[in-house]
């Protein structure tokens, strides 16, 4: 047996549920190489080797289309109906209903809810989870608060932030042998959250106002560009930020946040458009932009930013 599974936290969580319903005592899980959205070669390899296959939380499809074996597909996101009969493609979305997170749609597919079903919710829409009923009730039934949640969150996700596909592997197994209250002290994971606010704390420290934008470059191998754009803007009070990771893994990371109420005035479509005509990797909503390029070409990217900032 293989699961397959996103690298966050509603992605183990259903992982965990996964095995839990099934009371698999023997199974591989495996998590594509964070930020990747691919199955690669180590994933193929292991799919060569499975019988039956669960896909998890990750929006995929093509992926599994010329699988010859038996795979079941349960997923949240909007995507297409996948044809391959050997599949079966759980997701409410394709009926045009939504589910909060994948933990929902595995739940209630198993009948098995517990606090992992609320977590994964929790991990993929935050705050507007605890709207949701049933993540209250299964809270309550573990006795945790909505902070210890959030913090639960926070820890599991710790894993991917800090880009360790294997952290983010074993994360299934400790699920499945802790309970959420032991989880609240694991040391692994609170490290990584503390270097994690670290790092994010130290690139704060390097903000240098550009009209009403911040501009914040750092160098980090964590994954916390969009965290600390979020910061700027949603907390801070910043109109924008512009921020830059001068070396992610031998990359450069561009990250550009706008406040929704410049939304009207600066059209992220065009700048998206421009750098992507230029041959960089960029992609992003109304409010966001963000870029992966050679670390050679980190200012002539802000430089085309500008351009339409001007
Ligand atoms: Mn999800």
């Amino acid at each position: 047996m293989l699961l397959i599974h996103h690298w966050d936290t509603d992605g183990i969580a259903s992982a965990a549920l996964v095995a839990k319903a099934l009371g698999l005592e023997d199974f591989t899980n495996l998590s594509p190489p964070i930020g990747e959205f691919r199955f690669d070669g180590r994933i193929r390899k292991a799919i060569e080797k499975a019988n039956k296959i669960y896909v998890l939380d990750l929006n995929l499809p093509h992926e599994v289309e010329n699988l010859e074996k038996e795979v079941i597909f349960i997923d949240h996101h909007i995507q297409p109906r996948i044809r391959n009969p050997k599949v079966r493609q759980i997701n409410p979305a394709l009926e045009g209903n939504d589910a909060p997170s994948a933990s929902f749609v595995v739940s209630s597919y198993f009948s098995l809810w517990n606090a992992w079903s609320a977590l994964g919710a929790i991990g993929d829409i935050g705050d507007r989870a605890f709207e949701i009923p049933k993540v209250g009730e299964f809270l309550k039934k573990e006795g945790l608060t909505e902070k210890e949640a959030l913090r639960l969150v926070q820890l599991i996700d710790s894993n991917y932030i800090v880009m360790e596909r294997e952290s983010v592997e074993k994360a299934v197994e400790i699920l499945l042998s802790s309970t959420l209250r032991e989880l609240l002290e694991y040391e692994p994971w609170i490290e990584n959250a503390e270097a994690i606010e670290k790092a994010i704390q130290d690139a704060f420290s390097n903000v240098e106002l550009k009209g009403n934008f911040a501009f914040i470059e750092f160098t980090s191998p964590f994954n916390i560009i969009s965290k600390i754009a979020r910061k700027a803007v949603w907390e801070a009070g910043y109109e924008g930020a512009i921020v830059v990771n001068r070396d992610f893994h031998g990359k450069g990371q561009i990250y550009f946040r706008i406040s929704s109420n410049l939304k009207e005035r600066i059209n992220m479509g065009d700048i998206i458009s421009a750098l992507k005509s230029r041959g960089f990797n960029a992609g992003g909503k109304s409010e966001v932009l963000g870029c992966v390029c050679e670390r050679d070409r980190i200012g002539e990217a802000l430089e085309i930013i500008n351009a339409h900032l001007r």
